[in-house]
C-alpha cells in the first residue's frame, strides 16, 4: 500500500470514528466550548495513537521553541482538519473564528524557534523518536505595542486560558548558585502527520511570580532567582544582573535535561555506559551548551571516572551554529560562571586544561587569555557533529569563522541546509493553494515534498495560471479583512504587496528597504506613479536593548504616517508596520505576499527560513546572494527571482581590509544622500521622535555597519524591474509556479532526514 493510500485509509477510519463527537462539539454555542472540546478530542486522539518509542532517542535542547497556535495543526495532523471545518461550517461558524480563540505560545523570539518547532513536527511525522527540551517561560519574549510611532515591550502572559500545556509529576533538584530549587515539567503533545506523536519538555519553578514585573511593562527584580527564572525569554541582559539571569535559565534548562535523559535511558536498560545508545542530544546554538559539562558532573554523581564521563558526553552531543554574527556566539567571563553554577567550573576548567594540552592555538581555546569562556568551544571540542544551517554558511564556518576547528577536526563538520514544515506553512496557511496543488498533481506531497515538482506541467497552462492568480487575490482579500479588523488598517487587494516580516536587525537591513521607501515617495512627489499601487508591510520586533533597531522601527512608523496623510502619495504608496509580528500573523501575511524581501547583507544571514515559507507559497524572492537564498537561486534559475547586491565574498574583503566606509558613498552620491537626508527632514521630525531620527541618521553616515549604501542602487533598480516585470502578469504567474514547485527540498522533512543520516541515527 503506499503512502498516498494508507494516509487516506486512515483519514477515513478517523473520520467515521470520530464522528459523532465532532458533530457535539460543533455544535456547541460559544466558541470557547467548542475550542475545549476540539483540544480534549484531538489529546483523546493523540493518546490513542501512542507515544513513538525506540531505544534510542533524540533531546533536541533548544532556548526556543516558537510553535505557533496548535489547534488547526494539530487537526490537520491528526486527519480530522477537514472533517471539523465541514461540520463547524453546517453551524455557520468557521475554523479562523475558533482558532482566534487561543492565544499563541510564547516560546520564541525568531528563526532558530521557529526552526526547533518545525523540526519537532518532523520529526513525528517521520516517526522518529524525539522531545524537545526548553523552558516554560510565563510571559514569553514580550508583546510589542506601537506607541507615538515606537515600539513598546509589555509583558505576553499565553497561559491564561486552557492550552495544551500539561503539568507532569516529573522534578528534578536543581542548585542555582547557594540554593537548591526543585523544578516542575511541563509537556506538550507534537504531533506527528498521520503518526504517532513526541512531546516538547518544558520546565519550570512553581515559585515563578508573575507580579514582581513592574508597572505593565518588562522590568524586574532580577536578582530573585526563585522568583523570576522563567518569567521572559531572553530577558534583558544589557546590565551584569541580566547577564547572570541568563546563565540561570540556561543551567536551569540543560540541568533537568541531562537528568531526565539518565532517567529515561537508565528506565529503558542503560548501564550510562552505553548511554550514546539511548540517547543523542542535538545542541540548538550555545544556549544549551551546558549541557556538556552538567552531563559530565551528573555522570560522575552515578559513580562513573571522570574520563569515562567525558568520553561518553562527547559521544552524545551535537551542536548546530546558527550565525556567524559575534555578538549572538556566546562567551561568559568565567567569574560569572562561577557565581551561578560553580559546580561546572572546575570540570570546565579541565575540559579547557585538555585543549591547551593537545593544541598550543589561543584561538581555539575554552577559556581565553581574559578569562572568558567560549561555548561553542566547548561544543566542537566535546561533541561530534557541528552543522551550519545552509551551505553557504557552512561555507563560511569552515573556511574562516571556524577555520581552525575545521583543521583540527575534518570530519565533524557538516551542512544541513534548514527546512520548514509544509504541514504548516502550505496546509494549514493556504488551504486554497494546496486544493490546487492536490487537484493537480495529487496528495503524495503532503509526504514527499519533492513531488511538487509535478506542478511545473502547470507552468505551461493558461487556466491554471489564471487560477494560481486567483488564489493569491483570495489570499489578499482575506489579509485585508484580517488587518481591518486587528489593525484599523485597509490595505488595496489589487496593490502589488511586498514583504519584509522577520526580526529587526540592522544585517537584515529593513533600514534599505525603508530608504526605498522614500526613494518612491520622492518618485511619486515628482510625479513618476507606479503602474500599480504598491503597499509595502513590515513586521518585527526589535530587542528592548537595541537602540538603533528601535529607531528603524520608528523610521517605519513615521514613514507610514507622512505617507498616509499625504493625498497626492497615499494612493499610490501604504506602508503597514505589524503590531507584534508573530506566527499566527505570518501564516496571514506570507500566503498573501507578492513579493518576499530577503535583503540581509550577504555574509551574515545563516539562512532565513522565512525566504522557503514565501517561496512556497508563490511570491517571488528579491534577495542577496545570502544564506539559503543561494540555494533558493539554485532551484528556480536567474528568471525566477531577483538578486542584487554585493557577493559574500566582496562583503568578507570589505570587512577583512576594513575599507567600507559609508561617509564616502554618501559624500560622493547626491541621490544616495538625498534619501538619506529624508531620515531628518521636517516631514519625518513633524511626526516622529527628532533624538531618534538624528541617531539614525548619523548611524547610517558615520557607520552603516551593513553596508545599506553599499547596496542601496542595486537594490532600488532591481526593486523597479521587478515591480515592472509583474505588469506581465502570464509570465509572473509563471514565476510564482516555478518557485511553488521547486520549493520541496526546503521541507523540515528533508533536513530532519539528513540530520538521522549523518548525525542521529535514530531507528
Ligand atoms: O537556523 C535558523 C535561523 O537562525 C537564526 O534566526 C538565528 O537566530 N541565528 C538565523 O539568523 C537565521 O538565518 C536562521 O535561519
Amino acid at each position: 500500500m503506499d503512502v498516498y493510500d494508507r494516509t487516506h485509509r486512515n483519514v477515513e477510519e478517523r473520520e467515521s470514528m470520530y464522528e459523532n463527537e465532532i458533530a457535539q462539539i460543533t455544535a456547541k454555542n460559544s466558541n470557547e466550548e467548542i475550542y475545549s472540546g476540539l483540544l480534549e478530542l484531538a489529546g483523546k486522539i493523540t493518546q490513542q495513537k501512542g507515544r513513538i518509542e525506540g531505544k534510542k532517542k533524540l533531546y533536541y535542547i533548544s532556548a526556543e521553541f516558537l510553535i505557533g497556535k496548535l489547534l488547526s495543526n494539530n487537526l490537520i495532523n491528526l486527519g480530522i482538519y477537514d472533517q471539523v471545518a465541514e461540520s463547524l461550517k453546517a453551524h455557520g461558524k468557521s475554523m479562523a473564528e475558533i482558532e482566534e480563540i487561543e492565544n499563541e505560545p510564547s516560546l520564541g523570539n525568531g528563526g532558530l524557534g521557529r526552526l526547533a518547532a518545525c523540526f519537532l513536527d518532523s520529526i513525528a511525522t517521520l516517526g522518529l523518536p524525539g522531545d524537545g527540551i526548553g523552558l516554560n517561560y510565563h510571559l514569553g519574549l514580550f508583546k510589542q505595542e506601537f506607541e507615538k510611532n515606537l515600539q513598546k515591550e509589555v509583558p505576553n502572559p499565553w497561559m491564561t486560558q486552557k492550552s495544551w500545556l500539561r503539568r507532569t509529576d516529573v522534578s528534578y533538584p536543581v542548585i542555582l548558585g547557594d540554593k537548591k530549587v526543585q523544578s516542575v515539567m511541563y509537556e506538550i503533545d507534537v504531533t506527528g502527520y498521520d503518526n504517532k506523536c513526541n512531546t516538547l519538555k518544558l520546565f519550570d519553578l512553581d515559585t515563578v511570580d508573575e507580579s514582581i514585573v513592574q508597572d505593565g511593562g518588562i522590568q524586574f527584580d532580577k536578582e530573585n532567582i526563585s522568583k523570576n527564572l522563567t518569567l521572559f525569554l531572553y530577558p534583558d541582559d544589557s546590565d551584569y544582573q541580566g547577564q547572570l539571569l541568563r546563565i540561570y535559565q540556561q543551567y536551569f534548562m540543560v540541568s533537568n535535561a541531562a537528568q531526565l535523559i539518565i532517567d529515561e535511558a537508565q528506565a529503558k536498560g542503560s548501564n550510562l555506559y552505553d548511554l550514546p545508545d539511548y540517547a543523542v542530544i542535538q545542541i540548538n546554538d550555545t544556549h544549551p551548551t551546558m549541557v556538556i559539562p552538567e552531563m559530565i558532573r551528573q555522570l560522575v554523581l552515578h559513580n562513573i571516572e571522570m574520563d569515562d564521563a567525558i568520553e561518553i558526553v562527547s559521544k552524545m552531543c551535537a551542536y548546530t551554529n546558527h550565525t556567524i554574527l559575534a555578538e549572538a556566539l556566546e562567551t561568559w567571563p568565567l567569574w560569572f560562571l562561577d557565581r551561578v553554577v560553580p559546580q561546572l567550573v572546575p570540570i570546565i576548567k579541565m575540559l579547557d586544561v585538555k585543549v591547551k594540552e593537545k593544541y598550543q592555538d589561543e584561538r581555539v581555546a575554552i577559556i581565553d587569555k581574559d578569562q572568558r569562556v567560549h561555548m561553542a568551544h566547548i561544543d566542537i571540542h566535546y561533541g561530534f557533529s557541528v552543522n551550519g544551517v545552509a551551505a553557504l554558511h557552512t561555507k563560511i564556518l569552515e573556511e574562516s569563522e571556524l577555520k581552525p576547528f575545521k583543521d583540527i577536526y575534518p570530519n565533524k563538520f557538516n551542512n544541513k541546509t534548514n527546512g520548514i514544515t509544509f504541514r504548516r506553512w502550505l496546509l494549514h496557511c493556504d488551504h486554497e493553494l494546496a486544493a490546487f496543488i492536490t487537484e493537480k498533481i495529487g496528495d503524495g506531497y503532503k509526504k514527499d515534498a519533492a513531488e511538487l515538482e509535478k506542478l511545473l506541467t502547470a507552468a505551461d497552462n493558461a487556466a491554471d495560471l489564471e487560477k494560481i492568480l486567483a488564489i493569491k487575490k483570495i489570499k489578499k482579500q482575506q489579509l485585508k479583512s484580517y488587518l481591518e479588523q486587528k489593525e484599523g488598517v485597509t490595505i488595496d487587494e489589487d496593490s502589488i504587496l511586498d514583504v519584509q516580516v522577520k526580526r529587526l536587525h540592522e544585517y537584515k537591513r529593513q533600514q534599505m528597504n525603508a530608504l526605498y521607501i522614500i526613494y518612491k515617495y520622492m518618485q511619486i512627489k515628482a510625479g513618476h506613479k507606479p503602474k500599480r499601487p504598491i503597499t509595502m508591510i513590515f513586521g518585527a520586533k526589535a530587542a528592548p536593548a537595541y537602540t538603533i533597531a528601535k529607531d528603524i522601527i520608528h523610521l517605519i512608523l513615521c514613514l507610514s504616517e507622512v505617507i498616509r496623510k499625504d493625498p497626492e502619495v497615499s494612493p499610490y504608496l501604504k506602508v503597514v508596520m505589524l503590531e507584534n509580528y508573530n506566527v499566527t500573523y505570518a501564516e496571514k501575511v506570507i500566503p498573501a505576499a507578492d513579493v518576499s524581501e530577503q535583503i540581509s547583507l550577504a555574509s551574515k544571514e545563516a539562512s532565513g527560513t522565512g525566504n522557503m515559507k514565501f517561496m512556497l507559497n508563490g511570491a517571488i524572492t528579491l534577495g542577496t546572494e545570502d544564506g539559503a537564498n543561494v540555494e533558493i537561486h539554485e532551484f528556480v534559475g536567474d528568471d525566477n527571482i531577483y538578486i542584487f547586491g554585493e557577493s559574500s565574498n566582496e562583503v568578507i574583503e570589505h570587512y577583512k581590509n576594513a575599507d567600507y566606509v559609508a561617509e564616502k558613498i554618501y559624500d560622493r552620491d547626491p541621490e544616495i544622500a538625498k534619501l538619506v537626508d529624508f531620515i531628518i527632514s521636517k516631514e519625518l521630525f513633524a511626526v516622529g521622535n527628532k533624538k531618534s531620527l538624528i541617531r539614525l541618521y548619523m548611524e547610517i553616515v558615520t557607520k552603516d555597519w551593513f553596508m545599506t549604501l553599499l547596496d542601496i542602487k542595486d537594490y532600488i533598480r532591481v526593486k523597479e524591474q521587478l515591480f515592472e516585470d509583474y505588469e506581465d502578469r502570464n509570465a509572473w504567474a509563471k514565476k510564482m509556479l516555478v518557485n511553488i514547485s521547486k520549493a520541496g527540498f526546503f521541507s523540515s522533512d528533508r533536513t530532519i532526514e539528513q540530520y538521522n543520516e549523518d548525525i542521529w541515527k535514530l531507528k
